[in-house]
């Protein structure tokens, strides 16, 4: 196959049922997708909620794929793993078995009704910028938010630890 290849990063989040392990299945299941490989992936975290009170602790990791898909053809492969995962959309902001999303997709903002990335909440959200920091190369620039280092910088890893 000769496509091209782009780097993606996704963002892997659970708290429901058995988190650590949903998320190290998930990981392998990450590296099965069409036309793409996994680079690597961060340590697994531990994040307190974001969202409504009273939830579970997240299990929190992000990997590093390079995919020949398109973003929208990656985006129905994440679904169907979560759907695998016993995903049910029911409230927003609440719990979840298993949440897979495109934060990054090479340096392409995209802004479509069932996808906008970068991710909307990444630079709020310290549970995706510093898993992310431990495999992106140094220097990367968040698309129309300026460099990771920046966002970290303003984003402190409060609430979360190495699980
Ligand atoms: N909070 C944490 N800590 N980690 C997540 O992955 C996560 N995902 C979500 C909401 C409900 C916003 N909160 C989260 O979708």
């Amino acid at each position: 196959m000769n496509e091209p290849r782009v780097t993606v990063y996704v963002g892997l989040g659970s708290n429901l049922d058995g988190p650590l392990d949903r998320l190290r299945r998930a990981l392998r299941e990450l590296e099965r997708i069409p036309a793409t490989r996994m680079r690597r992936s961060s340590s697994l975290f531990w994040s307190e909620p974001v969202g409504p009170p009273g939830q579970p602790v997240y299990a929190n990791a992000v990997a590093e794929l390079e995919t020949g898909l398109s973003p929208i053809d990656l985006l129905d492969q994440l679904q169907r793993i979560e759907a695998a995962h016993d995903r049910v959309r029911a409230e927003r902001w609440g719990p979840r078995t298993l949440d897979l999303d495109i934060l990054l997709y090479g340096d392409r903002q995209i802004d479509l009704p069932r996808l906008r990335v970068p991710h909307p909440e990444i630079a709020r959200r310290s549970f995706v910028l510093h898993p992310l920091a431990e495999i992106a190369p140094s220097g990367l620039r968040i698309p129309g938010l300026g460099t990771l280092e920046a966002l970290l910088a303003a984003c402190p890893p409060v609430g979360l630890e190495r699980a």
